[in-house]
């Protein structure tokens, strides 16, 4: 395989408006970003980031855009933005920034021409079509919403929405639109970031003739549809190969086979992708499962595409309290997470917070959520009948705002995030989860991060290795190889509150590799039998 830099790369994610706020308006800043590099880059990441922050009504926290070429006020000016990416290159960071194509804000100048009428040129930008009997052209739900179309009484027609109905989908057949797409992406790769996060990217291409689905309710009709290759090979040809750069897709409801269409290096489309049989399709930890889901991918993409590591973002609930244990274990199963993305085969993503093991959190009111998508299905259900009580405890586990809170940086007011009143509410936890109290204590998740990185710097068979699972049968124990060079990495590991024997086969005896990282104090193992207390994982190199 191709040496690419972002193989060997770590992702750091920062939500901006939930990271560090310089000017007191309760919503984090890019100059709040500037601020932090120095911590960001103390954890020995590579690359950053960015969710969007270009002009947007925000109705979907940026997601929206009513400009490609300008910032949100509330996140700062486009020289606060050439002073990060500065600052960034200064110390060897990469920049990504998040790119929404497959839909633009309701008020976007295009959106607004396209909406004024049948002749308008912009018309065949957005997806417009007539009513059927009265109602929406299909059955189709979207993202956020009980349906995908939306009735403009103006023209007498439907527009098309993958989400919001405030985030109508742009055309992707019209190519004098994807010609003013290409020529945006130039625009800020001009300007020196170093790749793109591709938002939704697997939705460009839509089902010819939009025809009515089976079950409604799944919601796979939206997503890699016949056409959506060749619109990515054209950006690629267009736009991407002109530079160095990373570009990570969001692919969901894809099978491997099809995963790798988009991320095969022949294929010279993405860089790697987001699959989210995980994040989407797992909403409690199944460990046999995960292991089962990581073979398959493995068998998949391996030697051929790049894959990607996360188990959180701005999207999913925080890993401690989604998939770990976030009272009593929290340390111990934020770390047993940590050793085991970092030990997995593609890219590690890191989003704010997770390494110093933020948990979700539990608001009282539907009015303390700002989640559109939350938002949205709270009114269904209640619509639907459903008491206001049950419908906020139903949405909480998986409320995309668990991991929106803000970042807690020590143990002041507003866990020292903004001196003003900030956006969502804190969560109450901060006086003892927070950045200074990790970085005072040495056996924090913070260092265990940063020498999980340091090591992926030294031994490049965690990048490089070969994967293979053992202990197959384990459904509480997750143990794997990487080999590669002559050097064999060992990650075995114990999801049990309890502490269990792990049987490794006889050519792993332990007194023969050095451990390279564990979460509890080194103790006496030798052989091939290895006592594993609560949440605990190692990481062994052989050679
Ligand atoms: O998310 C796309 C999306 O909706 C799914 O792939 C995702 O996993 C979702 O959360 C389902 O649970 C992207 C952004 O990450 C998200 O924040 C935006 O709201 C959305 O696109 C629309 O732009």
């Amino acid at each position: 395989m191709e040496f690419r830099w972002w193989k060997e790369s770590v992702v750091y994610q920062v939500y901006w408006r939930s990271f560090y706020d310089t000017d007191g308006d309760g919503y984090g800043d890019l100059r709040g970003v500037t601020e932090k590099l120095d911590y960001i880059m103390g954890l020995g990441v590579d690359v950053i980031w960015l969710n969007p922050f270009y002009a947007s009504p925000d109705k979907d926290n940026g997601y929206d855009i009513s400009d490609y070429y300008s910032i949100m006020p509330k996140a700062g000016t486009m020289r606060d933005f050439e002073e990060l990416l500065d600052g960034a290159h200064r110390r060897g960071l990469k920049v990504i920034m998040d790119l929404v194509v497959n839909h633009t804000s309701d008020q976007h100048p295009w959106f607004l021409e396209s909406r004024s009428g049948k002749e308008s040129p912009k018309r065949d930008w957005y997806i417009w079509r007539d009513g059927v009997e009265g109602g929406a052209p299909n059955n189709w739900r979207s993202y956020f919403c009980p349906t995908a179309w939306e009735y403009d009484s103006a023209t007498d027609q439907f527009y098309f929405h993958s989400f919001a109905v405030e985030q109508p989908d742009l055309n992707w057949q019209n190519e004098e639109m994807r010609k003013e797409i290409y020529k945006m992406m130039h625009y800020w790769l001009k300007k020196g970031i170093d790749g793109f996060r591709l938002d939704a990217i697997a939705l460009l291409a839509k089902q010819e003739g939009f025809p009515n689905a089976k079950n409604p309710e799944d919601i796979s009709y939206l997503t890699n549809n016949p056409g959506v290759h060749d619109y990515l090979q054209e950006m690629n040809r267009e736009v991407f190969s002109h530079y160095d750069i990373l570009t990570v897709g969001e692919v969901a409801f894809v099978s491997p086979q099809e995963g790798l269409l988009y991320v095969d290096e022949k294929r010279k489309e993405l860089n790697t992708l987001f699959h989210f049989e995980v994040c989407d399709e797992m909403p409690i930890w199944d460990l046999k499962r995960f292991k089962e889901i990581q073979k398959r991918w493995y068998d998949g993409l391996w030697g051929r595409g790049w894959n990607s590591q996360f188990l959180n973002n701005h999207d999913h609930t925080r890993l401690v309290t989604r998939y770990g244990n976030d009272a009593e274990y929290r340390v111990e199963s934020a770390k047993l997470f940590a050793a085991m993305l970092h030990s997995l085969p593609g890219i590690h993503y890191i989003y704010q917070g997770e390494e110093i093991g933020m948990t979700g959190v539990r608001f009282e009111s539907i009015d303390d959520y700002k989640d559109i998508a939350m938002k949205n299905k709270y009114q269904e259900l209640v619509g639907a009948g459903m008491n206001a009580e049950q419908a906020l405890s139903v949405l909480q586990p998986l409320s995309r705002d668990n991991s929106r809170t803000p970042m807690q940086w020590n143990s002041s007011m507003n866990a020292g995030f903004t001196t003003g009143q900030p956006w969502i509410r804190v969560n109450p936890n901060y006086k003892e989860i927070n950045v200074k109290n990790a970085l005072n204590d040495s056996n924090s998740i913070f260092y265990f991060y940063r020498k999980l990185i340091e090591l992926r710097k030294a031994y490049k068979v965690f990048v490089y290795g070969d994967y293979q699972s053992l202990l197959e049968s384990e459904d509480q124990m997750y143990a794997f190889t990487r080999t590669y060079e002559g050097k064999t990495l060992l990650f075995v590991s114990n999801f049990r509150k309890s502490v269990h024997n792990a049987v490794l086969p006889r050519e792993l005896n332990i007194s023969d590799g050095r451990l390279l990282i564990g979460n509890y104090e080194r103790d006496g193992d030798e052989g091939n039998t290895l006592q594993l207390k609560a949440f605990e994982a190692r990481i062994y190199l052989f050679m």
